[in-house]
């Protein structure tokens, strides 16, 4: 028999392939790969006797715990400046729309921004997605959306593939020149809308720039109709689209990001059982962002029950971002989406792998540990899967790996 290229032994196996969840199935067990492919992942009885007969490299994984790679799927990490002092101003009384109207909010990072060149935008990245890394993450999705002309969103895009030259992690990235009106555009959203719709899209699309597209349905953002627009152009385009949705009024978000078979609608705190119904229907997936409803202290939940019923598969990330959610730990996001959204550790662990990967359109290549998944996962210091839901503020990740790779 062909050898492996390396094998794992010593080591207790969570979140593997669907039916073999929940996630305690295999205490005595080893994981192997080939090339960047799991070529095996089980129980390790004729194996550990003689490991080195299986693999050209045995490691002894010491009992730990083994998950899939972390996905962080919804993140907006490539951005100029920060919002510190828009966060003392909440904390003294102003609200958020009176800062955006005082010229504050996102058209303050989005003139930030504009004013980076590609190169700052990638320094000023790069320790955020350090910080995320050492937690895990394998696999995280950035987006646009503040630079809001054709060529500061395409810079944006490109900052962040370029992130992924730089560091072992696959990046995904996403258009999202729909997330606000840039201020030149004040009073002509209809041109503004036009400009995504015929130019940004087109090109970023030309340019491979973009693995899907997506836009901020709200009431001070852009409406369904508008959204439609833009849905349609990435459409057009090859992409397949993602969806802000119902994060502060019920718009009927969710429903539309089923219409155009989104691959996940996110935020979600407003949606109604229709609309989550109608997710469940076009396979889009749940993304929930307990930093954001913590930091802006939100308090409606998103609908939980609902989409258990539904059987909506639920993902977490950190939407890391200056303003809503300047959060760099996706592990902290688990304990938040436990705490504040009563979210089973288990749902929170599925949130980060398999549902994360899902919700960008990898759920059959990675988020599972299984033969044939792409070989991300991480050897964890924790007594029980739990606990990575459990601790606030620990880091327990011992070894990464990458596309078959110790990361080191
Ligand atoms: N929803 C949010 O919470 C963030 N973007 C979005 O569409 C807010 C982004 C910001 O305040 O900079
Ligand atoms: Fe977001």
């Amino acid at each position: 028999m062909a050898k492996w290229d390396r094998l794992w032994i010593n080591a207790r196996l969570a979140a593997m392939r669907p039916g073999f969840w929940p996630y305690g199935a295999i205490q005595e067990g080893a994981i192997a790969v080939e090339g960047d492919r799991i070529a095996f992942a089980g129980v390790a009885a004729e194996i550990k006797d003689k490991p080195q007969e299986f693999a050209h490299e045995v490691i002894d994984a010491g009992g730990r715990w083994i998950t899939p790679g972390l996905v962080d799927c919804h993140t907006h990490l490539v951005f100029g400046g920060d919002r510190a002092d828009e966060f003392e101003k909440r904390l003294g009384g102003a609200t958020y729309e009176e800062i955006a109207r005082a010229g504050g909010g996102i058209r303050s990072t989005v003139a930030a921004t504009r004013a980076a060149s590609e190169h700052a935008l990638v320094a000023a990245a790069l320790p955020r997605l350090d910080r995320l890394l050492a937690e895990g993450v394998t696999t995280i999705e950035i987006k646009s959306g503040y630079g809001l002309t054709v060529d500061d969103e395409l810079k944006q895009l490109r900052a962040a593939r370029r992130l992924a030259q730089m560091r072992p992690v696959d990046v995904r990235t996403t258009l999202l020149g729909a997330h606000a009106l840039p201020p030149e555009y004040e009073g002509r959203q209809a041109d503004y809308v036009a400009l995504v719709a015929n130019e940004l899209i087109p090109r970023a699309a030309k340019e491979k720039l973009a693995d899907a597209v997506d836009a901020f349905c709200e009431k001070i953002a852009f409406t369904p109709a508008e959204t439609e627009t833009v849905f349609a152009s990435a459409k057009k385009h090859g992409l397949p689209v993602k969806l802000h949705a119902d994060q502060l009024s019920d718009l009927g978000g969710a429903a539309l990001a089923a219409k155009y078979k989104a691959l996940s609608a996110d935020h979600l705190e407003f949606s109604s059982e229709e609309g989550i119904a109608a997710m469940a229907k076009a396979g889009t997936v749940a993304v929930l962002l307990p930093g954001a409803f913590y930091f802006l202290r939100e308090t409606r939940q998103p609908p939980i029950a609902a989409l258990r019923k539904h059987k909506v598969p639920i993902a977490l990330a950190s939407d890391v971002n200056p303003g809503s959610s300047p959060a760099l730990s996706l592990l902290l996001m688990l304990n938040m989406a436990c705490t504040l959204f009563r979210l089973t550790p288990e749902e929170a662990l599925a949130g980060v792998t398999r549902a994360g990967a899902q919700a960008l359109g990898l759920g059959q290549d990675r988020g599972v540990l299984a033969p044939g998944y792409r070989a991300d996962f991480v050897l964890w210091n924790i007594e029980r899967p739990a606990d990575l839901a459990y601790w606030m503020g620990a880091n327990p990740c011992h070894q990464v790996v990458k596309d078959g790779k110790i990361r080191t």
